[in-house]
């Protein structure tokens, strides 16, 4: 389909900010974040030139709000999503609501009542608050199925949970007798 500037550069920073910054000889610190500067400096070198104001309005207007800056402006980081095992968001532990959800695939079924749900290549499993948003997600790799994710359950187990900044739930893992199959 076709995609508009925006989109182009949203999928390009999320690529650099959770998967490959040195794709454009950028670092990111240990909990993600990157100079801003240093970021459009060297998406500019790599060919892919990004104006300061169309990355605020990008980091305003994200459908997801992907990004986020520091409080003070300087660094930009990927708020979720990360596959790089050198980033820790260092988000607080949270409580989560008592029921979460996770949006799947159909094929993806079997083997989840299998051995539940595991990151893959992502650093955590991702869960929502919307059951919407999970038929969303879902619906990316095929056949949505929403999966029902006793997470108040867990937490009192002692999983640990955390929100990040666009309200994504994370956690680790989710055995297979929290999860409520349609
Ligand atoms: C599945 C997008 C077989 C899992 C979305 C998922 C989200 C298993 C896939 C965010 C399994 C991993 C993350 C098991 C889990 N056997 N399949 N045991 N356990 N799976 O893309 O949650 O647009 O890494 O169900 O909106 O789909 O990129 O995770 O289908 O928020 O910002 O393995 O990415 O956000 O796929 O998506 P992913 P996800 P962005």
């Amino acid at each position: 389909p076709a995609r508009n500037a925006q989109e182009r550069t949203s999928r390009f920073l999320s690529l650099i900010l959770r998967h490959a910054p040195d794709t454009i000889g950028l670092a990111l610190d240990q909990h993600g974040w990157a100079d801003v500067a240093e970021l459009l400096d060297k998406a500019a070198r790599h060919g892919t030139p990004i104006a300061p104001e169309a990355l605020h309005e990008l980091v305003a207007t994200n459908d997801k709000q992907r990004f986020a800056f520091s409080a003070d402006g300087t660094r930009i980081r990927a708020s979720q999503g990360h596959s790089l095992r050198s980033v820790d968001l260092a988000l607080p532990a949270e409580a989560p609501p008592a029921v979460l959800y996770h949006g799947t695939a159909s094929r993806f079924v079997t083997s989840i009542r299998q051995s539940g749900l595991r990151p893959g290549s992502r650093r955590h499993v991702h869960l929502s608050t919307e059951r919407e948003t999970a038929t969303r997600v879902g619906a990316r790799y095929g056949v949505p199925v929403v999966l029902e994710i006793r997470a108040g359950a867990l937490h009192a187990l002692g999983h640990v949970f955390h929100r990040a900044d666009n309200g994504v739930w994370l956690t680790d893992a989710v055995p297979v007798r929290y999860i409520d199959f349609p």
